[in-house]
């Protein structure tokens, strides 16, 4: 049976980011103009004034300091408070194809592969920015791939599901190099009115790429184990779609648009995340000391503490649990795949590592590597 590897990985990152204190500007500039607009109403105590935002408050309960985003102008702009980001004709590519042709283009390079020798295509992703015809063929065509692509959508635990399908596609023989790509414009479907989540996800897009061990680089990534787990919540949900087509303009229908439980998901999700790895770790034999890295979805810094803490049986350093959520914000599937890409190249031969997810759903999924050569 072919072995599957990791033979390189691509990111690509907006060139605009945005400071905590820019957005939070932006938002008090909107809450301040919406209480005077709401003056009676407040008054009349129909409704409860939107209190302002903070800095402190932001770098304390998440760890993030900024985010980059595709459209800076619209998200800090107070009487927009969301991304302008034009339709393009069908002729063009579209923005979150052109995006994840970047990431793609950057891993392929690095792997030393020809666009023709790839097999399959999976984007996987949050939000596609259409219903059909599925972006990854759309990233397909933009590269000159032959064979097969599809989307699939498991929000943040996107990439790790995406990486086994691929290890999965090349274990059985239907493809021997798969190109697995995470377009994440998480701006444009977070609600930048709604104080407790306007801080949270900014916009990116990554790039891996799953093939055979024969035809690998060198200084491939072993896959040494992968696990997937879902478990239903509405914790985390966001009901845009197909069935409700009178779109929200801007802020309004607040439903259609990112919206959670914080606090229960932080509660809920850390416990699993963290006994899901330790099975991981009792199923290879291996103790929690034994991971060199632990590359773990980008969402909060204190859950991440905590995960990592649980695992390792100790306060995890910077080296040992890298953290990238402080300048890119939590890029949904993206996040664990940022902290491998800018965190992994002094991994040395034979040191083992986890790339960790989890998010909505619930999910959660883990990829257990360790560095070739
Ligand atoms: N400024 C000042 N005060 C604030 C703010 C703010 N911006 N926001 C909230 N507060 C106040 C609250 O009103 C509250 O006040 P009070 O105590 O008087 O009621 C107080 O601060 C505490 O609020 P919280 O309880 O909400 O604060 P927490 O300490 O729990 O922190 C977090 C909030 C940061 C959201 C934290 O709960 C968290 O990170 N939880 C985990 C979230 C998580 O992992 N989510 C995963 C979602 S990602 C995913 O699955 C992908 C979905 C698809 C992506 C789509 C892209 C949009």
């Amino acid at each position: 049976m072919p072995i599957p590897v990791i033979s390189a990985t691509g990111l690509w990152t907006p060139p605009h980011s945005v400071s905590n204190e820019e957005l939070v500007e932006s938002f008090n500039a909107w809450a301040d103009k919406w209480n005077a607009d709401h003056t009676a109403a407040i008054q009349a105590g129909e409704v409860e004034p939107k209190p302002h935002s903070s800095v402190e408050f932001i770098e304390k309960a998440s760890g993030i300091k900024s985010r980059y985003v595709v459209d800076k102008a619209g998200v800090i702009d107070p009487a927009v408070m969301a991304p302008r980001i034009p339709e393009r004709p069908n002729e063009e590519i579209s923005v979150l194809a052109e995006i994840a042709v970047k990431a793609a283009r950057q891993s392929l390079d690095a792997a030393g592969r020809d666009p023709k020798d790839v097999d399959a295509v999976l984007c996987a992703a949050s939000n596609m920015q259409r219903a059909y015809p599925a972006m990854a063929i759309e990233v397909q065509q933009a590269l000159g791939i032959e064979g097969f692509a599809f989307d699939m959508n498991v929000a943040c635990s996107s990439a790790t599901f995406g990486i086994q399908t691929a290890a999965d596609f090349v274990r059985s023989g239907s493809a021997k190099s798969v190109l697995m790509v995470n377009p994440e414009i998480c701006s444009g479907h977070l609600n930048f009115t709604d104080r407790d989540s306007h801080f949270i996800f900014g916009d990116v897009a990554t790039a891996v790429l799953v093939e055979a061990e024969d035809i690998a680089p060198a200084d491939h990534w072993k896959i040494l184990h992968t696990h997937l787990k879902t478990q239903f919540s509405n914790n985390i949900r966001n009901n845009f779609g197909f069935l409700n087509r009178a779109a929200p303009e801007g802020i309004g229908a607040t439903d259609k648009l990112f919206v959670q439980e914080g606090r229960k998901v932080f509660r809920e999700v850390v416990p699993m995340v963290a006994a899901m790895i330790q099975e991981d770790l009792d199923a290879l034999g291996l103790q929690g000391t034994d991971l060199r890295r632990l590359w773990l979805h980008q969402a909060n810094a204190n859950m991440n503490r905590l995960i990592a803490g649980k695992v390792l049986g100790h306060e995890a350093s910077e080296d040992e649990s890298p953290t990238v959520l402080d300048t890119y914000a939590n890029t949904s599937s993206a996040g664990s795949i940022i902290a491998f890409h800018t965190h992994s190249g002094d991994i040395k031969p034979g040191e083992k590592g986890v790339i960790c997810s989890f998010g909505a759903g619930y999910s959660a999924g883990t990829v257990f590597v360790e560095r070739a050569a």
